[in-house]
């Protein structure tokens, strides 16, 4: 076989024959039988793909329909392009397709060999190929039972001790056992963490908030900016202050920053006895070395692994904050939800598999349709951040253009995710959606069951989700319009051209099992996407050189000589001028 179309890494014979040797053990069996078919994964671009050509043609077939014909063609799609899988209700019939648009799309994810790359994640295979590692983030959710080897090892047992260590914790901080170094029981929590380690567990914190302990008080600090630490901190007494200092690394610039202005803010107050580090700081990381140097007890610190990505940790120790403001059972009920949808992702059939049609979807407009974004649309307060921990998730994993064998791509990739919570986008940014020239494929999310309960309120909202999905699809034409008795120099104004697609997910209720279901979804749907890309979701080497430049930078600002700079014209004047201000 050629290794440049290899999707994973190359399998050694040695290990192949080892594997042979190990039948009987299923998974290791199973691990063949995935490499067997990945070997014959040899294209040299999904465009040169019969499906992807054949996905071309009908793009130009179907590019002029409206949603209005097609749903007057077909006038029971919306009750047959749904899918109900966990508990949740995925409508996409407002979607510029036909059937054979489905089928093609199908066999696009099988030609790309979809199936066996699932597999692939969920039995732990390094498909993180650049930094060589499994990306195993479903391994957080499974349950005690299972096994999951990595590196010849099964690796549930220490996520189930690791989860009952955060439990203990979380039920001694909870009830007031855990104490401060002034005997005062915790009543402050503070998180430092930036990117994976702070986009979770901010969305989880504010998205459970009904769920949460209103006793408790709850600070999320991220950015190095001195502001975002001194006004979570503010407030806060430190006798009742525990701080939760979340880096995998434990070596990040922004935390690490932060994390020592912790210490000084709370040995100002507490002195510098290292009992009181020991009371008031714990760590989340999968760096001990590190975090006994910072002074926290290894004891104090709750572990993770490298096959935990960052934008894929929610789930992990890094849950900390969440599981302290929830409590365990509740925590528990966010994994049981992940689980979910992690077993209807593995098992069930393309055609019913909400990730995958969702992912695939996505596919049809970012790659035939030229579209650069997708919209998420939660109409729910409580999930204020979760379009932003999206971004991460979506545009992290999927922002790449080299695909999996080191060559470039010729196609797009990864499409900007942003969202805000209805009903207030509407009064802002959907002017753009509705008559706009650019087309936004959107996701809307609503829940049939309201948290708080205010006569009237839920149905308006949920009315109004359906009115702009409605809206978006089928639009105005200017015979409507004009109908109305518009004037016809206003009249072109009042169009609304309508084919703007929309997925609506319908969920219960909000609940730390929806939510777990809901990131799981997204989750998967990015998989799904790089997958067909056949890129490397797993990596983040985009976010390197910046980190790197910063890192010479920083002495070039704070240098009391005059330093001799070596960067582009433009960035040694901003640094001169800088320099001039600063105090
Ligand atoms: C996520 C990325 C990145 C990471 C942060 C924080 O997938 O890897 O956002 O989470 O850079 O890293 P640490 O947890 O190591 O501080």
């Amino acid at each position: 076989m050629n290794f440049q179309y290899w999707p994973y890494r190359k399998i050694p014979d040695a290990e192949i024959a080892t594997t042979h040797l190990v039948a009987s053990n299923t998974v290791h069996l199973i691990c063949f039988l995935i490499k067997e078919t990945l070997m014959k994964t040899e294209y040299s671009s999904i465009t040169a793909l019969p499906s992807w050509q054949a996905l071309q043609n009908h793009y130009q077939e179907i590019k002029d329909h409206h949603l209005r014909e097609l749903f007057q063609d077909d006038p029971l799609r919306g009750e047959r392009l749904f899918v109900e899988a966990t508990d949740l209700y995925l409508d996409y019939s407002k979607n510029r397709i036909t059937d054979q648009t489905i089928q093609l799309l199908l066999q696009l994810a099988n030609e790309c060999h979809l199936k066996e790359r699932i597999e692939a994640m969920f039995v732990g295979q390094k498909i993180n190929t650049t930094e060589d590692r499994a990306a195993l983030h479903t391994a957080l959710r499974a349950p005690k039972d299972a096994s999951i080897t990595v590196d010849g090892k099964n690796v549930v047992p220490e996520i189930h001790d690791v989860l009952d260590k955060m439990s203990d914790f979380c039920d001694k901080v909870r009830s007031g056992m855990w104490l401060g170094h002034t005997g005062k029981p915790i009543r402050s929590i503070v998180n430092i963490g930036i990117g994976g380690s702070d986009l979770g567990p901010v969305m989880a914190y504010e998205a459970l908030k009904f769920y949460s302990d209103r006793k408790l008080t709850f600070r999320f600090v991220s950015n190095i900016d001195a502001t975002d630490l001194v006004e979570a901190t503010l407030d806060l007494d430190p006798a009742e202050t525990l701080f939760i200092v979340s880096s995998k690394t434990f070596t990040t610039l922004e935390t690490m920053t932060n994390a020592r202005s912790a210490k000084d803010w709370l040995q100002k107050s507490l002195g510098t006895d290292p009992q009181a580090i020991a009371k008031h700081f714990v760590a989340v990381s999968t760096n001990a070395e590190e975090v006994t140097k910072f002074g926290i007890d290894t004891n104090h610190m709750f572990g993770f692994w490298d096959w935990v990505g960052g934008r894929y940790s929610m789930d992990s120790a890094i849950g900390l904050s969440t599981m302290l403001a929830i409590g365990p059972e509740n925590f528990q009920k966010l994994l049981n939800g992940f689980r979910e949808m992690d077993d209807h992702f593995r098992s069930a059939p393309f055609e019913q598999n909400m990730p995958v049609l969702m992912g695939l979807l996505s596919i049809w407009y970012i790659n035939f349709f030229g579209a650069q974004t997708v919209a998420v649309l939660p109409y729910e307060c409580y999930l204020k951040r979760f379009p932003a921990y999206l971004q991460q998730l979506t545009m992290e994993s999927n922002g790449k253009h080299i695909k999996l064998n080191g060559q470039p791509v010729d196609y797009n990739t990864g499409a900007l995710y942003w969202g805000e919570p209805g009903t207030n986008g509407q009064h802002s940014f959907y002017q753009l959606i509705h008559q706009g020239t650019h087309l936004i494929p959107c996701d809307f999310i609503a829940f049939d069951q309201a948290l708080n309960k205010l006569e009237h309120h839920h149905d308006m909202l949920v009315a109004n989700v359906f009115a702009q999905a409605e809206a978006l699809a089928f639009g105005k034409t200017i015979e409507e319009v004009k109908m109305e008795g518009v004037a016809d120099s206003l009249a072109p104004h009042r169009v609304f051209e309508g084919n703007r697609p929309s997925n609506t997910i319908l969920v219960k209720r909000l609940t730390p099992e929806s939510l777990g279901k809901l990131v799981a979804l997204y989750e998967h749907i990015v998989f799904t996407q790089g997958a067909i890309w056949n890129i490397n979701s797993f990596d983040q080497w985009g976010v390197e050189l910046g980190k790197a430049l910063a890192q010479q930078i920083i002495p070039e600002l704070e240098n009391p000589q005059e330093p001799v700079l070596h960067h582009d014209d433009s960035t040694n004047t901003l640094i001169q001028y800088y320099r001039k201000y600063r105090k």
